[in-house]
């Protein structure tokens, strides 16, 4: 039960991804190479994102994804 409770907590996050993550990675969408992904980085990335998507990736709430928030978001599991 526990690790469906992770899921599920995590799921709204891993939404954006599932259809778009294929192929992609933290490197290809971080065009600037700041080596943060910027809302308009993965807007570009994956138009379908939203700002809430975003926001709920931002684990930290800096306003950009770190590497390792961008693949705990890009995680299926
Ligand atoms: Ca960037
Ligand atoms: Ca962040």
């Amino acid at each position: 039960m526990k690790k469906i409770l992770t899921t599920a907590a995590a799921f709204t996050t891993i939404a954006f991804v599932s259809a778009h993550a294929e192929g992609m990675t933290f490197e290809t969408v971080d065009t600037d190479k700041s080596g943060a992904i910027s809302m308009q980085e993965l807007v570009t990335a994956m138009p379908t994102v939203t700002d809430a998507q975003f926001k709920g990736a931002d684990l930290d709430g800096n306003g950009e994804l770190s590497k390792e928030e961008f693949e705990k978001a890009t995680t299926k599991k």
